[in-house]
């Protein structure tokens, strides 16, 4: 791509989380703007097209990705069709920002890889939203600035309000767990080596193979260790947290209440249940420090293709031992050059 003053983006899928990068993008980002959006529901795209200046709306997302009136791609479209459609950006010479997770399975993580490391330029880069967010980058400053002694162990708590009736456990690991295991991975700055992943049913009316309560140690390299929960059905609402507990202190994200409620004879803070609230900020500085990236033809701060296969890998790895109730060793494989 050669160098722009302004790079149109097209949105690949433009449900709640596509809609939101088009709005970021068009709106609170200067030197991008969207130009093309997409969504197997056109009244979905019809949606996003109007917030957008009327950005041109397309039935066909390669059609989108190899126009020339694109310049970078965002895309949001269901996890299984990830892998593929980010063949095609690096296939078009088109940088793109792909929503987590990279891909669904291990093999397709790895075509990525190949593909980018084959076009020997980073095009790929994975949202994993709390590399940005301001909680997760100040625990991130208070753990390396040394202050604190060496990292030990992340511990987390992710929650979401409910999922679809019959979500498997696999699909919670993938879809939602991927988060926690980039964020563990980010800011123990460690690698995976080891995995032990537990669930249950939490009510005995889901269906039967639901685990929505689930629980995972991770054994990572330099002596670090990591403990999360993952419950997707918490019902009172949408919460996420991650500690680092060092030798000689802790931190630990904050959560960004707004305001302190009275009501009812009682005082405290409302809980979202929309996933977006929390790390609507986090989401603009991803997208501005993305378009920054492409303006500047600099390095993204954010995940890269590596990260987004790493994860999966872990995640496969969690799935076998939610499925067999054993340890399960993560194996990388070699890092290519392009990643070091
Ligand atoms: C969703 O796709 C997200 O990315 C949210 O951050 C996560 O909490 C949720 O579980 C996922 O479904």
């Amino acid at each position: 791509m050669n160098r722009k003053e302004r790079i149109a983006v097209g949105i690949v899928g433009t449900g709640g989380m596509g809609t939101r990068h088009a709005d970021n993008l068009h709106h609170l980002v200067g030197g991008a703007y969207v130009s093309s959006v997409f969504d197997v529901d056109q009244s979905h795209a019809a949606h996003a097209s109007s917030l957008c200046d009327s950005a041109e709306i397309f039935t066909d997302p390669v059609a989108l990705i190899n126009s020339p009136k694109v310049d970078a791609v965002v895309i949001a479209s269901p996890d299984d069709t990830h892998a593929n459609l980010t063949l095609a950006c690096i296939k078009a010479g088109k940088p793109v920002l792909c929503e987590k997770p990279l891909a669904t399975t291990v093999d397709d993580a790895r075509d990525v890889i190949a593909a980018e490391t084959a076009f020997e330029k980073k095009m790929v880069s994975v949202g994993f939203m709390r590399r940005f967010d301001p909680q997760h980058t100040a625990v991130k400053a208070a753990v390396t600035s040394g202050e604190l002694g060496l990292p030990l162990l992340w511990k987390g708590v992710h929650r979401n309000a409910s999922v679809p009736f019959g979500t498997t456990g696999a699909t919670i690991l993938t879809n939602s767990a991927g988060h926690d295991f980039d964020s563990a991975r980010f800011l123990l700055e460690a690698e995976v080596q080891e995995v032990y992943v537990r669930g249950l049913k939490t009510r005995p009316e889901l269906h039967s193979d639901t685990t929505d309560l689930l629980v995972f140690e991770l054994a990572m390299s330099d002596n670090r260790m990591a403990v999360g929960e993952v419950y997707v059905n918490a019902t009172y609402g949408y919460e996420v947290s991650a500690e680092v507990i060092c030798q000689k202190g802790t931190a630990v994200t904050l959560q960004p209440d707004r305001a302190m409620v009275r009501a009812n004879a009682h005082r405290g803070f409302y809980v979202s249940s929309d996933w977006l609230a929390p790390f609507e900020e986090a989401y603009v500085i991803e997208d501005r420090a993305w378009i920054e990236s492409l303006l500047k033809d600099t390095k993204f701060s954010g995940a890269n293709a590596w990260d987004g296969y790493v994860t999966m890998v872990v995640t496969a790895a969690c799935i076998q031992s939610l499925h067999t109730g054993k340890i399960v060793p993560v194996q990388l494989g070699e890092k290519a050059e392009l990643y070091q």
